[in-house]
């Protein structure tokens, strides 16, 4: 089902077609167009944390441009509620319940993604597209014995199917506080080797227990061991002085980066992985967003992360590549407050729903937890409009693969669909007829969207006690649920026994999708 304007457009599109397919010889039609593409991943970045779909506590304009210049998704999201499995699945196609150690990678997690697996890098590689991933990386470095950091840091990205990346190699409340660029950390002083590790390395190391009166930002929970530029964080390092950033300068660096891979591109296709470390904790945007929202640094990280997708889009623009160039834009996971700081998101929340009209946010399997913003923009190529279909990042591979005309082999990208014509708008194209939604790595708790029906397993004990907004908002026990997202957006009211032939059938349908 499509909003009004594509619907109104439907005809005109199948008239241009039809010229098209008249005036076109066929050779030229068989070709791909191949694009250039770029997809812009927010971290934590929840469904009603943009204006386009419906924030009135803070503006996005340039999302919300590139909303009115593209189609933008009601029913669009990331395959997990955490970071980790979202990026696996969006790289690799496949559910990351399907791959080991694929929940919440700690600092010295080894490469998650083995060499030789298709990602969607090495897929739109082999078409003939550059590669980068620039930005967070949280798939781990190295071989089993994990990242060495003052060595070569692979298998990572580049074994992966990316000629290039610019990462922050885990998150920003994780350690170490240092970028890497292809195989090593740039600027690190031999003289002052890294270390990272998992116990206090000595007994007067600074953290966020010893010295909590110096922070700039106090922790709210967890993230109190090694402190870096008046932060404490997860997990310990020592080293690596030279190195190191400061958090305010992410989004400048990020974009730079990308500036510079644009610009070296411009006349051949491109693949960009813009993966963004905003609006992640510790949120500290830089000094000059800080205070421009009335929602504290959440919201300002918010405006960071929008000026950033607005940058993309000028340099697009200036190098004439609005019309070449496919822009994907989503979240990794969805919203929550109190993530482990006190920088005043719950205080300064007031009105503002950052899971917009659903419940839960990250780390949860009720909707809020995996729909999240998603937009697609190709100018020339998608008639903007609003589309409910559901399309998912773990799509992704699949669908831009099919774009870049490759065939994808029989053993790969196991649950990406092809739903390129939806991401493209074309009317009466269809999304996913079902979509699996998890909260972290192998953890038992999943939600399975068909259609309007949304069924929930909780094979847990007990909900993990994360305040989302203002409720506990994990999945709880009983183990099964059944919602109907059309009626009950917010799944309040678990409908389980009032139809027990389709709370079976999704259980069944769930137990052989987890199976397969
Ligand atoms: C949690 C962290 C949280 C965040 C999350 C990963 C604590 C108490 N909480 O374990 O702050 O880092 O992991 O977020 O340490 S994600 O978006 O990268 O998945
Ligand atoms: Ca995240």
């Amino acid at each position: 089902m499509y909003h009004f304007l594509v619907k109104t457009q439907a005809f005109l599109i199948v008239s241009t077609v039809i010229l098209q397919v008249v005036s076109t010889t066929p050779l030229a039609a068989e070709q791909p167009q191949r694009p250039n593409i770029i997809v812009i991943m927010a971290d934590d970045l929840g469904y009603g944390d943009v204006s386009c779909n419906g924030a009135t506590e803070l503006k996005t304009p340039h999302i919300d441009q590139l909303a009115a210049e593209g189609m933008r998704f009601t029913s669009g999201y990331c395959s997990a509620s955490t970071c980790t499995p979202t990026r696996y699945s969006f790289l690799t196609g496949t559910y990351a319940f399907r791959g080991k150690r694929t929940g919440i990678a700690p600092p010295n997690s080894p490469a998650i993604i083995k060499p030789g697996t298709e990602t969607i890098a090495s897929i739109l590689r082999r078409g003939g597209y550059a590669t980068a991933v620039i930005g967070k990386w949280h798939l781990g470095l190295g071989g089993d014995e994990g990242p060495d950091w003052n060595g070569d840091l692979k298998p990572g990205p580049l074994e992966i199917g990316f000629d290039t990346c610019f990462l922050l190699p885990t998150t920003n409340d994780r350690v170490p506080q240092v970028y890497v660029h292809d195989h090593r950390v740039p600027n690190l002083d031999p003289a002052d080797p890294l270390w990272v590790g998992t116990k206090k390395p000595s007994p007067d190391h600074p953290t966020g227990i010893t010295h909590r009166d110096t922070l700039k930002m106090d922790w709210s929970h967890g993230h109190n061991s090694t402190i870096h530029n008046g932060i404490s964080r997860i997990g310990f390092y020592t080293g690596g002085h030279a190195a190191r950033f400061r958090d305010e300068d992410l989004a400048d660096k990020w974009v730079e980066k990308s500036n510079e891979f644009i610009a070296k591109n411009k006349d051949n296709p491109f693949f960009l992985f813009f993966s963004s470390h905003d609006i992640h904790v510790p949120r500290i945007p830089h000094e000059r967003f800080q205070g421009k929202t009335k929602l504290g640094f959440r919201g300002d990280a918010i405006v960071e992360f929008d000026w950033c997708v607005g940058e993309l889009m000028k340099t697009l623009k200036e190098h004439d590549l609005d019309e070449k160039t496919l822009v994907v834009l989503c979240s990794d996971n969805g919203p929550v407050l109190d993530d482990g700081y006190q920088d005043d998101a719950i205080e300064k929340n007031g009105k503002h729903r950052a899971g917009g009209p659903f419940s839960g946010g990250k780390y949860s399997v009720y909707e809020g937890g995996t729909r999240t913003p998603f937009i697609t923009r190709w100018k020339g190529h998608i008639n903007p409009g609003v589309s409910d279909e559901v399309v998912c990042t773990i799509d992704l591979a699949a669908s831009l693969g099919a774009l870049a005309g490759q065939t994808i082999p029989e053993d790969a990208c196991l649950d990406s669909f092809n739903v390129l014509d939806a991401l493209l708008g074309k009317p009466y194209a269809g999304g996913r007829g079902h979509l699996v939604q998890q909260d972290n790595g192998a953890s038992g708790t999943y939600g399975l969207r068909v259609g309007n029906w949304k069924l929930h397993r909780s094979d847990r004990k007990r909900a993990r006690n994360v305040n989302v907004e203002a409720e506990l908002a994990n999945t709880p026990v009983p183990q099964y649920q059944l919602f109907q997202l059309d009626k009950d957006p917010q799944e309040t009211n678990n409908v389980a026994e009032k139809y027990p032939e389709v709370a079976q059938r999704l259980q069944k349908q769930l137990a052989k999708i987890i199976a397969d």
